[in-house]
C-alpha cells in the first residue's frame, strides 16, 4: 500500500453492523425475509400501503434500541479521532452506531432510521419510538404526512456531490460490510480507482465488485477493522 495516504474515504454496508446484532439485506435470515423488497423500499409501496412501510421501518427504529456498536463501530470512530489527514466514512446503514461509537466525519447516504420527514412541508427532524400512519409533523403539524427519513430503490441518495467531491480526491477507498449490490454506491470503487486511489475491501465474502479492489481481507469485520485501523496508525 502507498506511503503517501492521507485523504481517506470509506464505505459501509450492513455486514458493519451485523456482530451488533443487525440483520443485514441479502443474508440468510436477511431484513427482507418475509418481505419483497419492493413492498417495503420504494415510493410506490409507501404510497400503496403506509401501514406495512411504516411496520417494517417502526421495527427496526425499536430493534435500535436494544444493540450497541461493536468492535468495528469503536475501531472506526478511533480512526476518524486519530487520522491527521482528511477522512469521509460514508454509510450506507440508517443505523446510528457509527454515532454512538463517537465517528464524526461521517454522512448517512441512505438516510437514518430516528429521523422523520414531512412530505407536506418537507422539513426532516429527529425521530424517536414508533412513526406509524398518523404521526404529527413537529414542524408544520400535518397529521399522516411524515415517512421515514430513509432513501427508497428509485430515490437520489444524499449528499452525492459531496461524495463524488471526496472519491475523486482520495488516496484510498475502503468498503467494508456491503455486498456491492446497490448503486450507486457500487460504483464507488470504480471512481476512487479511476482517479488513482488504492482500494481495500473488507467482507465476510468476496462482494460482488470484489474483482475491482485492488486488496481484499476476507472475514469478520469485528476482527478485521481494528487490525487495518492498528495498521494504519502505526505507519
Ligand atoms: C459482513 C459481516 C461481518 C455480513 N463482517 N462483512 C439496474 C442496474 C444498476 C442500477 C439499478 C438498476 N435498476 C435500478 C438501479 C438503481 C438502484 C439499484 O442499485 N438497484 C439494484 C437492486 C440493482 N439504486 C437506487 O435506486 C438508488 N438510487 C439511485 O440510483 O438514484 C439515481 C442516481 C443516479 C445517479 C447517481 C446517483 C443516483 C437508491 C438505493 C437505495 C437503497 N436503499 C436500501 C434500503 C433503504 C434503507 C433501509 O431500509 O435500511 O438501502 S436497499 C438496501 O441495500 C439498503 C442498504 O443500504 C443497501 C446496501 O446493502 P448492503 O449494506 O450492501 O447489505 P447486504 O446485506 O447486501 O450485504 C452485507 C454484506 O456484509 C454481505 O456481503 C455480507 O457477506 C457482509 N457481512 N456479516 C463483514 N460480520
Amino acid at each position: 500500500m502507498m506511503n503517501d495516504i492521507q485523504n481517506i474515504v470509506i464505505l459501509t454496508g450492513a455486514g458493519v453492523s451485523a456482530e451488533s446484532g443487525l440483520a443485514t439485506f441479502r443474508g440468510f435470515d436477511g431484513l427482507w425475509d418475509g418481505h419483497r423488497v419492493e413492498d417495503v423500499c420504494t415510493p410506490d409501496a409507501f404510497s400503496r400501503d403506509p401501514a406495512l412501510v411504516h411496520a417494517f421501518y417502526d421495527a427496526r427504529r425499536e430493534k435500535l434500541g436494544t444493540v450497541e456498536p461493536n468492535a468495528a463501530h469503536r475501531a472506526l470512530a478511533r480512526f476518524d479521532a486519530e487520522w491527521p489527514g482528511e477522512l469521509l466514512l460514508i454509510t450506507q446503514n440508517v443505523d446510528d452506531l457509527h454515532e454512538r461509537a463517537g465517528s464524526k466525519r461521517l454522512l448517512h447516504m441512505h438516510g437514518e432510521l430516528a429521523k422523520g420527514w414531512c412530505l407536506a412541508c418537507g422539513e426532516r427532524f429527529g425521530w424517536a419510538g414508533p412513526m406509524g400512519v398518523g404521526a404529527e409533523c413537529s414542524a408544520c403539524g400535518t397529521v399522516g404526512a411524515v415517512r421515514p427519513d430513509i432513501v427508497w430503490f428509485g430515490e437520489m441518495p444524499y449528499e452525492m456531490e459531496r461524495i463524488d467531491d471526496a472519491l475523486r480526491r482520495c488516496d484510498l477507498f475502503v468498503s467494508i460490510g456491503t455486498s456491492g449490490a446497490v448503486y450507486p454506491a457500487a460504483g464507488f470503487v470504480q471512481t476512487a480507482r479511476y482517479c488513482g486511489a488504492s482500494t481495500l475491501e473488507i467482507n465476510l465474502e468476496p462482494s460482488l465488485g470484489s474483482s475491482m479492489f485492488s486488496k481484499s481481507r476476507i472475514g469478520k469485520a469485528g476482527e478485521l477493522v481494528p487490525e487495518w485501523v492498528k495498521e494504519m496508525l502505526s505507519r
